[in-house]
């Protein structure tokens, strides 16, 4: 009899906690963003964060992910084992707690930073309420003790199984088929998060394995270095100017943290990666704006006592300390504020004095320590200086000629005559020819037209003063009118969609790719905004009779060839290029608001996008070449 009045209770709890996960399942976006493939991976991170904050407490060594034969995911680790103990309030286990009431993550909360609490940080319930199976099984006082989920719900109570020698808990889940667009997971994705994850918390194991048939890898990410390997890593293809990684690290009691890892390369552009609790601070924030005035401080101060700037010289700019510069700031704190667009801005306003002071103090202690280390990098920060100097003299000589030039768009330009940027666009063709006929094909009054001649220079090779000479990218910064690099300005940007149109093929992939690298590497919110397309010309071109058909893939292509009675005669084009197209096919297939798909380009992954443009545009061949036989098969349009 008790042990029915028992699951009684039990069940009534039970209907309260499912209540309690619906929201998640109705508005899965408002809790994971998306429930594309990048919510899809969340869920792996929302759980393995759980781990990693256990080895943050100091408990767990070693964490291990496993991608199973059927995309559920396996997180293993060797901590103490989530908490089994009974709920005061709830009357259920901690564990259960933990998995079906949202939010309860941070009631168990003791003190010390958590990874969770961040972007997202919604927890291991909300894993659980879009998941359709989800296990857990946890090593406890001698015990192994299992619980089973499903949809939000409980499945089965907590039970013992066995026998436990060591202590961990280990959670499966399989996400819900029903609420993901794609249930598959990306092995180059978890890898990538994985391996950052290992960076920013030095001495953690991390393993990640695929076991899906085919598809069978293995790897461990374990850095006892952490953020020092980090700059290694990004400065693989690039050329470092000195051999020491510049490290250091302050700990404030248990509350705070600060660790900034940095070596400058002979890349013109900086690499400034920052974190707080684990997560890319891509808008930046406190720490960020300390780390930058320190720098500009340090290398002055330095500079000034060693008579490498004398007393009348200028000083050194933000910009001149920076370019070339690779460095990972991370800091750990028990109460983020993440502000901005994308939550992803530290506010909180004591951090910005705590990273300034640290790197002020230890920066100088290091060039003072490494006189040769320190004079290379200032060598290369005057011969920036001077480069900026001179830029900045000619653009004043021309501006004073009377040449209103700089300001006035350029002739190359068709613009559209609507004046709000909300409602326009702007396509960048590839060559005059293709420029000609999306002139004459396009809507005059909201897209406006620029061609570009040939090839754009590499902005991953030059400094700014050089690319402030090409006048490819001379009209693209006046028509876009935004500015670049410290002067961008989002505000100024005359028109809200940036769409690259250029040939399906291999030259025009390299010109999407250097037009690309520039809006990365100078006009970066561009693209973390959304405001950068690419456009889908098609392939082919399919008449039979009067009906005309355009594929956009290959596959599109064997499918409509497969469906169409080939009995008739058929007449197919294929398409090298746009300039094959008159301005009324190129108006129906690629511009028509209605009719065309465009690639909206998203930064998904800073450091990875920062690794493949070093990659694809630095100068050493070998990991080039390696990417391309890599990702060869990959590819679907080729043609050479
Ligand atoms: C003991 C106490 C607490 C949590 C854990 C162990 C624990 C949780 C997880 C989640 C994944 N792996 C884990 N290993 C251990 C609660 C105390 C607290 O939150 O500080």
């Amino acid at each position: 009899m008790a042990a029915n009045v028992n699951q009684q209770k039990y069940d009534a709890e039970q209907i309260q906690v499912l209540e309690g996960l619906e929201p998640v399942r109705k508005r899965p976006g408002m809790y994971i963003g998306s429930t594309g493939p990048r919510g899809l991976h969340h869920l792996v991170y929302e759980v393995v964060d759980n781990s990693v904050d256990e080895a943050l407490a100091g408990f767990c060594k070693n964490i291990s992910i496993t991608i199973q034969k059927d995309n559920s995911i396996v997180v293993e680790d060797d901590g103490r084992g989530m908490p089994v103990d009974q709920h005061p309030k709830l009357g259920i286990p901690a564990v259960e707690v933990i998995h079906t009431v949202l939010h309860a993550g941070g009631k168990f909360g003791g003190g010390g930073y958590k990874v969770s609490g961040g972007l997202h940080g919604v927890g291991a319930s909300v894993v659980n309420a879009l998941s359709e199976i989800m296990e857990v099984e946890i090593k406890r006082d001698g015990n192994i003790y299992r619980q089973t989920y499903s949809r939000g719900a409980t499945q089965s109570k907590l039970e013992i199984v066995g026998e436990a020698k060591k202590t961990g808990s280990r959670t499966m889940f399989r996400p819900d088929p029903d609420i993901f667009e794609e249930v598959d997971f990306d092995y180059d994705t978890l890898e990538h998060r994985l391996r950052e994850m290992a960076f920013l918390n030095k001495g953690v194991k991390i393993t990640l394995s695929d076991e899906r048939e085919g598809r069978k890898r293995k790897e461990a990410f374990h850095y006892e270095g952490g953020i020092r390997e980090f700059v290694k890593h990004q400065n693989k293809t690039k050329e470092p100017l000195h051999p020491d990684i510049i490290y250091f690290e302050v700990k404030k009691s248990d509350e705070v943290e600060v660790e900034v890892a940095m070596q400058y390369t002979d890349r013109y552009n900086e690499t400034i990666l920052s974190y707080a609790n684990n997560i890319n601070t891509t808008e930046g924030g406190t720490h960020m704006i300390g780390f930058k005035s320190a720098l500009t401080r340090v290398f002055n101060d330095y500079a000034r006592k060693n008579k490498i700037l004398k007393d009348n010289d200028e000083g050194l700019a933000g910009e001149d300390v920076r370019e070339g510069l690779t460095a990972i700031i991370s800091v750990k704190l028990t109460q983020p504020q993440f502000e901005g667009q994308t939550k992803t801005k530290l506010g909180n306003s004591e951090m910005r004095g705590m990273v300034e002071t640290c790197v002020n103090e230890n920066l100088m202690a290091f060039l003072e320590e490494n006189p040769s280390q320190a004079r290379v990098i200032l060598d290369k920060c005057l011969l920036t200086a001077r480069a900026r100097e001179a830029a900045r003299k000619a653009r004043e000589l021309t501006r004073r000629k009377g040449a209103l030039d700089d300001f006035s768009l350029p002739g190359k330009l068709a613009d559209c005559s609507e004046k709000d940027p909300a409602l326009t666009e702007i396509f960048i063709v590839e060559g005059d020819s293709a420029g000609g006929t999306a002139k004459s094909g396009r809507d005059r009054k909201r897209q406006a037209i620029l061609p570009l001649r040939g090839k754009i220079l590499n902005v991953e090779k030059a400094r700014l003063d050089k690319i402030l000479n090409s006048e490819m990218i001379k009209n693209m910064i006046t028509a876009f009118g935004c500015n670049i690099g410290n002067e961008f300005n989002e505000e100024k940007l005359r028109y809200h969609k940036i769409i690259i149109m250029t040939d399906a093929d291999v030259d025009g992939a390299h010109i999407r790719t250097l037009l690309l690298t520039f809006f990365y590497r100078y006009m970066k919110p561009l693209i973390q905004n959304g405001y950068v397309y690419i456009a889908q010309p098609p392939l082919y071109q399919v008449k039979k009779g009067r009906e005309v058909y355009y594929t956009y893939t290959q596959k599109e292509q064997d499918k409509l060839l497969g469906e169409i009675d080939t009995g008739s005669k058929l007449e197919i084009q294929r398409y090298k290029g746009l300039g094959e197209m008159d301005e009324g096919q190129l108006w129906d297939t690629t511009m028509d608001y209605n009719k065309r798909t465009l690639i909206q380009v998203m930064l998904d992954d800073e450091p990875a996008a920062d690794e493949t443009f070093s990659m694809l545009m630095g100068d050493k061949v070998p990991p080039r070449r390696k990417f391309i036989e890599d990702n060869a098969r990959a590819v679907k349009n080729l043609d050479i």
